[in-house]
């Protein structure tokens, strides 16, 4: 009922059947209109509507304008505050999601080529909105500086990210003074064009299994990588037909240049910014490309972005630590915790003794030499008959590594599937493999894809200028697709780390298409990492990090040299996601107030342990039947949760 009075309302006012005296005629909106004048974002208080207009669009200002909607009961807002609320204004003390647009040029290097990206920015202003014609008392202006966020992927989308966590990070950095802005990187997600090449995300699965199979699971991998190679070939192909040739124009160094212009926009003299994962490679390339601009940047889970130059350098540079974090934490922990906290460290039977280290080890990596050469049958009410194989149970349980709080369910999962019942184990690989979602309505169906092309296409076009083989003549004897060295380089990677090495792997193995599709990238950076910055960058590397070992961090820093620090953080997962006080601590000091650790490194450790975080404030354990919560009900809404947060950081990560 309110929404067709709503309508007729609105039908009225845009055909200016109403006066301003008419009773019909709705109150002047209390904010205020939208867009303000001269704002280069174009903000509007976010609702369904505001993604931004297409780039086809000839008046894309006007179209824009047109999305305002007058009733702030329709907006984003924050959570209160602590007692701002107030009783005649229900938004006082409240922050407001903002959402915008950039245009920039698609190519920065060529004047002539008139063609744009269109960025999606998303603010979270915490100050909230001023009403008009009221002293808002400091409301509606932006804050003195703005935290920046990329949450990495390549792809992962940081108007995502703003959403998931803006008010957390400004609480985290700035307790709560500070806004956060979030944007989609060129070609990812909301920002024009997005770079999908496939209809839909259903199209895109049906090929997964076969083009991302375990080496170990290969009884011949030059024959598997074939195949892979093909649908890597057809799917550039398709890129290029959809696309032309803006896969040449999505190297980080043009990332880094959309960044630059952000900063502008925002009228801030320099940046601040949280850079996640890939998101750091983004920084370290932006601080070199402009050093002057460069203001309050934690780099958090550290590349060492020098190796992205190289012909599979995104891949093998991550694989140091996938397994430590499997063998001295999954399993490891899971016997600390003991059997009360995680489902495998239960005896097998009861008369049997306590479970070791090397006893479980062995038991997991039977059941995984067994889906070799068996994979399992299984079924699931949403996707009907299942398969669980050798590829996709370690291509989950490398997406497990990122964040310790999949452990639990993880662990009862594993221990049901040994106990021969697949059922939980196949609705949370479900969750892990698939970008198509059964449990969606069919229109899901038609939704837009994901822009998951887009990872490989920034990956290869940050290592476009490297050789690809057959390097010599000799080799070209041998092999002359190369297909060969990729087979040594896959076969090398998985020995190194058997958890990590396929995903890796099949991340950098279609650039051998890349250049002969598209061309050469255009604009990428190769400059040395060691500029004089007008304020150091903070580094915050895991010894646990599946993805970016400390190792990386220690490399950037020894180039960065004084320009840099390093927050050296003990603990499981991707990234600082392991809280620990210290390095909570050190954060929040340097983006308030500037502060730089006096030493190149300083430790911190994490406060709590996996499997019993926050232990003695009545948390749930899994596998117990305790508190009348069904453990895998409880086990599976975990992991659904975790790797939503996951896909947004490493959108091709698990597939
Ligand atoms: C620059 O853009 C123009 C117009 O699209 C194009 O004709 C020209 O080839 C481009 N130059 C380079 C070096 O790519
Ligand atoms: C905001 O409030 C909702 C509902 O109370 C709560 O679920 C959510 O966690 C809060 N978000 C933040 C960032 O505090
Ligand atoms: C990709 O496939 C097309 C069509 O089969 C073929 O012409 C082309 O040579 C392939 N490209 C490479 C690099 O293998
Ligand atoms: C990470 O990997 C490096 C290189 O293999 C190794 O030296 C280091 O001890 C590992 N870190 C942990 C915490 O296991
Ligand atoms: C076996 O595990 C139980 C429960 O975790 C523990 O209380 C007991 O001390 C352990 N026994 C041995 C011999 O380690
Ligand atoms: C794989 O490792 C072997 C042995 O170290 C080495 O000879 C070979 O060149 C490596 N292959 C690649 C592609 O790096
Ligand atoms: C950066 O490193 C390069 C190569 O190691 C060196 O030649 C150059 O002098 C360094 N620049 C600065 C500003 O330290
Ligand atoms: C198998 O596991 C599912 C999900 O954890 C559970 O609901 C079901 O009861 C189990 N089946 C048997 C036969 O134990
Ligand atoms: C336009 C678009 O694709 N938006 C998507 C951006 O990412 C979020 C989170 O994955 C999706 O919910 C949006 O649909």
């Amino acid at each position: 009922m309110l929404l067709i009075i709503g309508v007729t309302a609105l039908i009225i006012w845009r055909f200016g059947n109403a006066t301003p005296s008419s009773p019909l005629s709705p109150s002047p909106p209390p904010y205020g209109k939208f867009p303000k004048p001269n704002d280069p974002f174009q903000f509007l208080p976010c609702t369904s509507e505001t993604l931004p207009p297409a780039l086809e669009d000839p008046n894309p200002e006007k179209t824009w304008a047109a999305k305002f909607d007058p009733d702030p009961g329709h907006w984003s807002w924050g959570n209160a505050t602590t007692n701002s609320a107030s009783e005649h204004d229900e938004y006082q003390g409240r922050g407001i999601y903002l959402c915008g647009y950039l245009d920039v040029p698609l190519d920065y290097t060529n004047a002539s080529d008139g063609r744009i990206v269109r960025l999606a920015v998303n603010k979270f202003q915490v100050s909230g909105l001023a009403k008009v014609n009221e002293d808002g008392g400091g409301r509606g202006r932006k804050s003195e500086r703005t935290i920046v966020l990329n949450p990495g992927g390549p792809g992962g989308s940081g108007t995502s990210y703003l959403w998931r966590g803006a008010e957390g990070v400004t609480e985290r950095f700035s307790g709560g003074v500070f806004d956060v802005l979030g944007w989609d990187p060129r070609g990812v997600n909301a920002s024009l064009p997005s770079m999908a090449c496939f209809p839909a995300d259903a199209d895109r699965d049906r090929y997964s299994l076969l083009s991302n199979q375990a080496h170990d699971e290969s009884t011949s991998p030059l024959a598997q990588l074939r195949v892979a190679d093909a649908i890597n070939n057809a799917t550039f192909a398709a890129c290029k037909e959809i696309h032309g040739d803006l896969p040449r124009f999505l190297g980080t160094a043009f990332v880094a240049r959309d960044l630059e212009q952000i900063r502008i926009a925002l009228g801030e003299p320099e940046l601040t910014g949280y850079l996640v994962s890939y998101g750091t490679g983004i920084g370290q390339t932006y601080a070199n490309m402009f050093p002057n601009s460069v203001g309050r940047i934690i780099l958090d889970g550290t590349e060492y972005v020098r190796d992205h130059r190289l012909l599979g350098g995104f891949g093998w540079t991550a694989l140091d630590n996938g397994t430590d974090a499997w063998h001295d934490g999954f399993l490891s922990e899971c016997i600390a915790a003991g059997p009360e906290h995680c489902a495998l460290a239960k005896p097998l039977n009861p008369s049997s003794k306590n479970v070791t280290l090397e006893d479980l080890q062995n038991r997991i990596f039977t059941l995984l030499d067994s889906l070799i050469a068996n994979p399992l049958p299984a079924y699931t009410t949403h996707s009907g008959p299942s398969l669980i194989t050798y590829s996709t149970l370690v291509s989950a349980l490398y997406g497990a590594m990122y964040s310790a709080l999949t452990w639990p369910s993880l662990a009862l999962a594993l221990s049901e599937f040994e106990k021969q019942n697949t059922t939980l184990m196949a609705r949370m690989l479900d969750r892990a493999e698939w970008e198509y979602d059964p449990t969606l309505p069919c229109p899901a169906t038609r939704r837009k894809p994901h822009t998951d092309e887009l990872t490989a296409l920034v990956i290869c076009a940050d290592s476009h200028d490297a050789p690809l083989p057959p390097f010599t003549p000799k080799d070209a004897q041998t092999d002359p697709d190369g297909l060969r060295w990729w087979t040594s380089l896959w076969k090398n990677m998985t020995a190194q780390s058997w958890i990590a090495g396929d995903s890796r792997f099949y991340n950098v193995f279609p650039c051998r298409h890349y250049t002969s599709t598209f061309g050469a990238a255009v604009g990428a950076y190769r400059g040395d990492l060691n500029h004089t910055l007008a304020h150091p960058v903070l580094l915050v590397a895991e010894t646990y990090d599946p993805a970016t070992p400390l190792r990386n961090g220690r490399r950037l820093l020894a180039e960065m040299g004084e320009n840099a620090r390093l927050v050296v953080h003990h603990g499981y997962g991707h990234s600082s996601r392991d809280t620990s006080a210290c390095t909570e601590r050190i954060l929040r000091e340097f983006v308030l107030e500037g502060v730089v650790p006096e030493g190149r490194e300083t430790e911190c450790w994490a406060d709590g342990k996996p499997y019993r975080y926050g232990e003695g404030e009545g948390e749930v354990v899994l596998g117990e039947s305790g508190g009348g919560l069904d453990p895998s009900a409880e086990a599976l809404r975990v992991w659904r949760e975790e790797m939503a947060e996951l896909r947004g950081v490493q959108p091709g990560l698990f597939r």
